[in-house]
């Protein structure tokens, strides 16, 4: 039997389920959000697209059984069936392809220098025990936590790209300051589009967006920031502040 909800797998601290989330609501599609936690949801996740082994990330939409395993995936979907202006207008696919392609890259090199950071962080090793964890054991289960953090680290092989990261994520951020030059609102010139949307995540591993739009991840808005990317960056910082108070108003 079918089921009727289309649900969204997500983590609600995470810049790409946040891509999708967006895209979402921008369409006003109505879905129920199942969180996901790092690690050790993994098992639910491998159930769901019966795939045992490989590596498995959310943003996953499952609209009525048909699965989409990406946050670009889901946004054309959203395109597709929804009802707002369109994200991916007719003509401009490659172009909103290709800043896809340069969040993911900026993204993941942010990601992976926080996650390296958070490995020398004893706050942000004790955050990733659950919550509740008895005070008393919390010095104790350190290992654990960290044990966590590594297997992360390794999942996304951040250690591999370990002397380059800086340089990727530098070269995204400066390609975003040369588009946005003349002080326009919207990558692609005239209107806003899923460019825009997949950009923006980026900037919140410089500086988290305002808390009304998105919490911040484990290790709060100090592990989360990059003060002096934030500093030579201030001026994308503010263009994201405005796309978030003109276009992201449905949550
Ligand atoms: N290209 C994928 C990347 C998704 C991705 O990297 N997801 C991470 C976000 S932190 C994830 O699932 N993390 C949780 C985990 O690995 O358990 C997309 O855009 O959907």
């Amino acid at each position: 039997m079918q089921r009727q909800k289309t649900r969204l797998y997500g983590i609600p601290f995470s810049p790409w389920s946040e891509k999708a989330r967006w895209a979402l609501d921008h369409h006003r599609i109505s879905y129920e959000e199942i969180e996901h936690q790092p690690i050790v949801g993994d098992l639910r996740l491998r159930v769901l697209l019966r795939k045992p082994t490989g590596r498995v990330t959310v943003p996953i939409l499952d609209d009525r059984g048909v699965l989409f395993t990406d946050s670009f995936d889901i946004a054309r979907h959203a395109d597709a069936v929804g009802s707002g202006p369109k994200l991916f207008p007719a003509g401009r696919e490659a172009e909103i392809e290709a800043w896809n392609r340069r969040s993911e890259e900026t993204l993941a090199a942010l990601r992976a220098m926080m996650m390296l950071k958070a490995l020398d962080n004893p706050d942000f090793v004790k955050a990733v025990l659950p919550p509740g964890t008895p005070k008393a054991l919390v010095s104790l289960l350190k290992p654990v936590g960290r044990g966590a953090l590594q297997s992360f680290v390794s999942k996304y092989q951040m250690r591999e790209g370990e002397a380059t990261h800086r340089a990727v994520a530098e070269a995204g951020l400066d390609g975003l300051d040369k588009a946005l030059a003349e002080g326009q609102q919207y990558l692609l010139g005239d209107a806003f589009s899923y460019a825009d949307i997949t950009m923006a995540l980026v900037l919140q591993v410089v500086s988290p967006v305002d808390k009304r739009f998105m919490p911040t991840g484990l290790g709060g808005r100090a592990a989360w920031s990059n003060r002096d990317l934030a500093e030579k960056h201030a001026r994308l910082v503010a263009w994201r502040d405005a796309l978030y108070e003109k276009h992201r108003r449905w949550v």
